[in-house]
């Protein structure tokens, strides 16, 4: 299994890779205004980089339920010099979190290598955007917008119909010339589900992930994670690291959290349990 994001191309088939998060909002549910400041937001890169990240994700647009929509000249403002800084270092590689084709077109303009587009090419010149420079695309399943998110929660068998929706996306984004390679995607945990939904989704993961494309799973910090435990955001660690192992276990192959260095540990685990059934499996055939 591979992504190909640019000039790089990443090989997924024994070891899922680590998102980790930098947003650059004042309003983010789990981190909000912390990285506001490009100099913070650069330091902490480093950290997750340090940490062991695989690639940062960059956003400067709270997707939370209702959050309103940031226009593209401010997040042009919060997203540019971070964004400029890091990638003066092309081991970095840097993932941006819009919607928008045109913040998209100057991030990767400016060195980025992924856009994560939460609403799967809503804006109609995305595509042609991620085509022209080649740039791997997250595909992420939602229902309506953050802002109206919550009331759409009606689904008679989720992971069903989020495969039918991911499925959907990846072909509109064929039909715009994205090559299948770029392609990776997300069931949107957290994104127009209820607690118990995101828990099946978790759980029949591997329903998303026989599409053939890389999965992609956020979970770290989630309200799914605070109502199971009856714990405030900061105190989610823990329980975003076994939920982010057990969907590595049923086949994610990107990770995407705000707590890299907690979670590292715990997808080592899970990719060796993954290769060793993956194994045992193979030699009883
Ligand atoms: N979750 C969030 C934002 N972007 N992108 C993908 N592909 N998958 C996710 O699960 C996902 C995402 C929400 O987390 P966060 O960025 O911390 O919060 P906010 O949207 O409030 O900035």
């Amino acid at each position: 299994m591979r992504w190909r994001c640019r000039d790089l191309t990443f090989d997924l088939t024994h070891r899922a890779l680590l998102m980790g998060v930098i947003n650059l909002t004042p309003d983010s549910f789990s981190d909000g205004g912390r990285h506001l400041d490009p100099a913070a937001a650069v330091a902490h890169a480093r950290r997750l980089m340090d940490e062991g990240a695989d690639l940062l994700d960059l956003g400067a647009e709270s997707t939370r339920p209702g959050a309103d929509p940031v226009t593209v000249d401010e997040q042009l403002r919060r997203l540019m010099p971070a964004l400029e800084a890091l990638a003066r270092d092309p081991s970095i590689v840097i993932s941006v979190d819009t919607a928008a084709a045109e913040v998209a077109r100057r991030a990767l303009e400016a060195g980025a290598r992924v856009i994560n587009d939460v609403t799967a090419l809503s804006d109609p010149r995305m595509a042609e955007v991620v085509v022209a420079a080649g740039a791997g695309l997250v595909l992420m399943h939602l229902r309506g917008t953050p802002k109206t998110m919550p009331g759409h929660t009606d689904y008679d068998d989720v992971a069903r119909e989020v495969r039918l929706g991911l499925a959907e996306r990846w072909q509109e984004a064929r039909r715009s010339r994205v090559d299948d390679e770029c392609v990776a995607l997300d069931p949107g945990i957290g994104f127009a589900k209820t607690a118990e939904q995101n828990l099946e989704l978790l759980g029949r993961l591997d329903e998303i992930a026989s599409l053939g494309r890389p999965v992609v799973v956020g979970v770290s910090r989630k309200s799914f994670l605070g109502k199971l435990l009856d714990r405030p955001v900061e105190r989610r660690t823990e329980g975003g690291a076994a939920a982010a192992a057990i969907a590595v276990f049923r086949g994610a192959r990107i990770v995407r959290t705000h707590d890299v260095a907690a979670t590292r540990d715990a997808l080592r685990v899970a990719d060796a349990l993954r290769d060793a059934r993956r194994t045992g499996e193979a030699s009883r055939s």
